[in-house]
């Protein structure tokens, strides 16, 4: 069998836990098949000091970590700069946070030259290679100018926008021809994929071969849907481990009488957390019933907090959480619990269980797993309501969850209101067809379906 060989900006061992779902993912994905997981190793070279030449190589269980640093400039040009300074808020359908720096794209081309380089000393003759996310684009042009054959797969796991805004990025071009160079590429929706198919038709002039092949600047490559899942059995298992019941029992016990909603997000200007608590204000605003008893706990992990964005999001949502708080709180009730933190993984399920809503509500998102833990970590008798963003990616299987529209403050309290007041019946229906559906298409099958496609790929 072929080992597999899993590239990503970061890697972290899979046996410790997370806050990000790609880690999540392939952490879940690695442990079951074993292989060599390539990365930066999170440290940063300052000027004066010297770089290893060699990757650094660490055993973690079945799977081997390599990892190599980067220089403060690199890092500050390919990951800070191009990546989560043009890349991601494009990606995410936000040109008005994108920062245009011309001197980000060189870094970016040098750190993937640089993974490329290190990476073919690694590669065995018979690896999969598989590619993750927008900091690492180009990493298979690189690899094949340095002669590598071996199969290349790429999966995105945050959206691709509509040609016109992925027009808007000066090398727009030349980032979708260097998606040619994979085998496969992988989206993580039927609407990432259709703007890829537009995209290539329409400024590639591409030829579309059927069975979702593409032929365009020379090279043929295969563009499909993988909807990511979470390992359903592995959190439900975490659902019933001690911390989890403790969190659950802790929260119960403190909100007896109350109604609790709850949101686990990275601090991302993409998921939406000012407009959610936005609409938590209207819900309370206008049914007053749950004033007194509705309250939100908002866990947001810190994150990029060196990019502006990041900490004008952090601003504007202290100043919201503190005005609720203010026109609403009462001596012995604060509507909001805003925590800016990363919870203990083994946590999370306790929290999800205990609460009446799951409120997710990203104003765009790749896929959204917490959206899928939610569900996983729901108690079938008496389960929780899931409220969705129709713009998370998730939204296209979870057809059974609340979808609303985020930026229709109103809309999503009206929702809320809704998820509040469903009765057990109506709940417990909806629960398992989303219950059903994140099993059959778990994180286990999102990796098998992605390699055994990946094998025939190019065929
Ligand atoms: P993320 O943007 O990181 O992932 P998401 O899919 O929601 O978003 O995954 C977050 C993961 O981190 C979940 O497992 C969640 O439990 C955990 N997490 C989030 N906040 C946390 C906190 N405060 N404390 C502890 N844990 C926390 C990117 C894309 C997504 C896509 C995934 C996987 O943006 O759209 O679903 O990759 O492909």
């Amino acid at each position: 069998m072929s080992r597999l060989v899993v590239v990503s900006n970061r890697v972290a061992d899979p046996r410790k836990s997370a806050a990000g779902g790609l880690a999540v993912a392939l952490g879940d994905a690695l442990n079951d098949t074993g292989g060599l997981w390539f990365g930066w190793s999170g440290r940063i070279i300052e000027p004066g000091q010297s770089e290893g030449s060699a990757p650094q190589l660490q055993r973690a269980g079945r799977v081997t970590l390599a990892t190599v640093d980067l220089s403060r400039e690199d890092h500050d040009s390919y990951y800070l700069g191009y990546s989560n300074g043009v890349l991601w808020p494009v990606f995410h359908y936000r040109l008005d946070l994108a920062d245009f720096d011309a001197g980000y794209i060189a870094g970016y081309r040098r750190v993937n030259r640089l993974f490329a380089q290190k990476l073919m000393t690694l590669l065995h003759p018979d690896d999969v290679i598989w590619v993750h996310d927008y900091h690492l684009i180009p990493l298979a042009a690189e690899l094949r100018a340095m002669g590598c054959t071996q199969r290349i797969g790429f999966f995105l796991h945050i959206p691709l926008p509509p040609p016109q805004m992925l027009a808007a990025i000066p090398q727009h071009e030349w980032l979708i021809r260097a998606l040619f160079a994979y085998d496969l590429v992988g989206f993580q929706s039927e609407v990432d994929v259709q703007h890829f198919s537009r995209y290539v038709r329409n400024e590639a002039d591409a030829q579309v071969l059927g069975e979702d092949r593409y032929r365009a600047f020379g090279r043929t490559t295969v563009a499909q849907a993988f909807p990511i899942g979470i390992d359903v059995d592995e959190f439900m298992r975490l659902s019933h481990a001690r911390e989890a019941c403790e969190t659950y029992d802790t929260m119960r016990e403190q909100y007896s009488r109350r109604r609790l909603l709850i949101g686990v997000d990275r601090l991302d200007y993409s998921k939406g957390i000012p407009h959610r608590v936005r609409a938590f204000r209207e819900l309370l605003k206008h049914y007053p019933e749950n004033r007194n008893s509705a309250t939100l706990i908002q866990i947001a992990s810190p994150t990029r907090e060196s990019v502006d964005a990041y900490a004008d999001i952090r601003q504007e949502l202290e100043g919201l959480c503190g005005a609720i708080n203010g026109d609403y709180g009462e001596l012995d009730w604060m509507p909001v619990r805003y925590i800016h933190r990363t919870v203990a993984r083994k946590r999370i399920p306790g929290l999800c269980r205990a609460a009446d809503v799951g409120l997710v509500t990203p104003l765009r998102d790749g896929m959204n797993l917490v959206a899928k833990e939610y569900i996983a970590a729901q108690n079938p008798e008496d389960p929780g309501v899931l409220v969705l963003s129709r713009f998370a990616g998730a939204a296209e299987q979870l057809k059974e969850a609340l979808l609303v529209n985020p930026y229709d403050v109103h809309g999503t309290a009206e929702a809320i209101q809704q998820a509040l007041r469903m009765p057990l019946e109506e709940r417990v229906r909806r629960h398992q067809k989303l219950l059903a559906r994140i099993r059959e298409h778990d994180v286990h099958w999102w990796r098998r379906r992605f390699l055994d496609t990946l094998a025939q790929a190019g065929d």
